[in-house]
């Protein structure tokens, strides 16, 4: 049985509904008019962070996929911003993606925990 649930179905043009986006906090909490809307203007759409995200793939484990936050620019607070964290490979919720004790910052191989 399907249960229709019109708050939550509906969808912005960005195909993330209103409740997706205030749960998640982004910074309008709106239905977006625009499907490239991208709240903390890192580049990254708030849809593409939500649902697309990227996978990390630390050195010797199988790849995962991370997603970034729509509306944190460094959820993690290690210092790089969600589209660097993007280019390196590592985690936007994890200041210190390969757990060696070294943040993603100043760890010169952050997928890599033995070196
Ligand atoms: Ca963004
Ligand atoms: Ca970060
Ligand atoms: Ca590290
Ligand atoms: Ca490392």
């Amino acid at each position: 049985m399907l249960i229709f649930l019109p708050f939550l179905a509906y969808k912005g043009e960005n195909g993330i509904s209103a409740r997706e986006e205030t749960l998640n906090g982004c910074l309008d909490g709106q239905i977006d008019s625009d499907a490239q809307e991208d709240g903390t203007g890192d580049g990254l759409s708030d849809f593409w962070e939500l649902r697309e995200g990227w996978m990390v793939t630390l050195e010797g484990e199988e790849p995962y996929r991370a997603f970034s936050s729509p509306a944190h620019l460094d959820l993690d607070g290690d210092g790089l911003a969600d589209d660097l964290e993007l280019s390196w490979g590592t985690d936007p919720n994890r200041a210190d993606t390969d757990g060696d004790g070294k943040n993603d910052n100043v760890d010169p191989y952050p997928l890599d925990r033995s070196l």
